[in-house]
């Protein structure tokens, strides 16, 4: 595909293409071949893969112990209109040459704020001009905009949660610039990560102001959007913990209660986060069920966390067996509702060649490739669907079906089970189960 920037950063680099799991390159795909039709729909169109503005393009590996080892070439002008079109430069020839379709963005990652309000959104509108005409000439989409309301020091006490309304309404203005960028640039969603939406000590903490408080600012945005014309889904994106010791959007199920409680359901969805799953305690796989028991599995960000610490590590997927897992719950639910798989990931502070930046959403976008792949082989070829229709096979005829659908009392128990005796004892054949796992993956 021809480059559309004016600067080629990632040179050496070519377009990734398909070889094949024979292949030793690690400028290839070995699984991901984007046109090849699993279950119905192209890898392409079911994924939906998208590159992380922050991660990619802003993280040069920086941590609490020592600054960045990593030195952007997109990063080196001085002026923030300058610096914004370099690294939109990167973004789009890094997408393209990879072969994804689509980006999502925080507004700071996009061009540096400003010391004002007004001198931000300046900066915002000539950058998203410019990623605009990059769109055109590159069919490249946007899957989701958001705004960074957590990193400035004016929200640390958080954003729409904040004690001061001053800082709600501060908020209030960078949410509103950001859902006009993500408008301009046919977004299609928008995502709410309560970064500070949460609280470190329940003592100076009016908690159920500050949980209303997000539910009035949610709906305000959604309505501001809608006003504009914006046809898109609001995503939230649970986490536990980090930065906060409270996040109020913990995990799925509790975010489903905020959506429920504040009247948001029509327009909100779920953006799923591996490494948050893990952090709440959960695996992957159960908060996409959650989500879809709901009807609310929007989007994933595709990451990977450390089973030996407890933050977010935010690595790049390439755990096959797990992520054949989250795959089943994917196949079975019909897959994403309007969003698709965003690599929120980063290589390691040391990994410190351009090319590793390829190579890891490569091994990302194969790992997600290899396990559709196997979950469908699962659901076609093996006996797991049959196993799991015969396990809960009762509710199907007489009493049990009665009982599903609503028609028996709690006497009507007690009479069939008083005339039944013990139920017979029936295996859960767990280790089965993982077997047909291990043996498709
Ligand atoms: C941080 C979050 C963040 C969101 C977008 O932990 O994952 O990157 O995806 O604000
Ligand atoms: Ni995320
Ligand atoms: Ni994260």
């Amino acid at each position: 595909m021809a480059l559309i920037g004016d600067k080629e950063f990632f040179k050496g680099v070519g377009d990734i293409k398909f070889e094949g799991a024979a292949s030793d390159n690690p400028l290839a795909f070995k699984f991901y071949n984007p046109e090849q039709v699993v279950a119905g729909k192209t890898m392409r169109a079911h994924f939906k893969f998208a590159m992380a503005y922050w991660h990619t393009l802003c993280g040069n590996g920086g941590d609490p112990f020592g600054p960045g080892t990593k030195s952007f070439p997109w990063s080196v002008a001085k002026d923030p209109i300058e610096a914004a079109r370099d690294k939109a430069d990167a973004a789009f020839e890094f997408i393209t040459k990879i072969g994804f379709d689509y980006y999502c963005f925080h507004d700071y990652d996009l061009v540096d704020e400003a010391d004002s309000l007004a001198e931000s959104e300046k900066r915002i509108q000539k950058t998203i001009a410019y990623l605009k005409e990059k769109q055109q000439a590159s069919g490249v989409k946007l899957l989701w905009g958001t705004s960074n309301c957590f990193s400035n020091p004016r929200y640390m006490n958080g954003a729409a949660s904040n004690p001061n309304f001053d800082v709600v309404a501060r908020a209030g203005a960078q949410v509103k610039i950001a859902l006009d960028a993500t408008i301009a640039l046919d977004g299609e969603n928008y995502v709410f990560w309560g970064g500070r939406e949460g609280y470190m000590s329940l003592l100076n903490t009016n908690m159920k102001l500050e949980q209303d408080n997000i539910g009035r600012f949610l709906n305000m945005a959604k309505d501001y959007a809608c006003s504009q014309g914006f046809k898109g889904t609001f995503f939230i994106e649970p986490k536990p913990m980090e930065p906060t010791k409270h996040q109020y959007d913990f995990d799925a199920a509790t975010s489903i209660n905020t959506i429920r409680e504040y009247g948001l359901e029509n327009d909100f969805k779920l953006n799923i986060e591996v490494n948050h799953a893990t952090l709440a305690q959960h695996t992957f796989q159960h908060e996409l069920q959650v989500a879809a028991n709901a009807n609310m599995l929007g989007s994933i960000d595709a990451n990977r966390g450390d089973y030996q610490n407890g933050w977010d590590t935010d690595q790049f997927p390439n755990n096959v067996m797990e992520t054949t897992e989250a795959m089943l719950v994917f196949l079975k639910s019909g897959g994403l509702q309007g969003g698709g798989i965003n690599f929120d990931a980063k290589t390691r502070r040391n990994s410190t060649d351009l090319e590793d930046i390829f190579i890891a959403h490569i091994g990302g976008a194969d790992t997600f490739a290899k396990a559709l792949l196997a979950a469908d082989a699962i659901r076609q070829n093996s006996s797991y669907e049959e196993l799991l229709t015969k396990r809960y096979a009762s509710f199907n005829s007489g009493k049990g079906a009665e009982f599903k659908n609503g028609s028996l009392s709690l006497k009507d128990l007690y009479n069939y089970a008083s005339e039944n005796g013990e139920p017979e004892q029936i295996s859960g054949k767990q280790e089965l189960y993982e077997c047909i796992l291990n043996q498709y993956t």
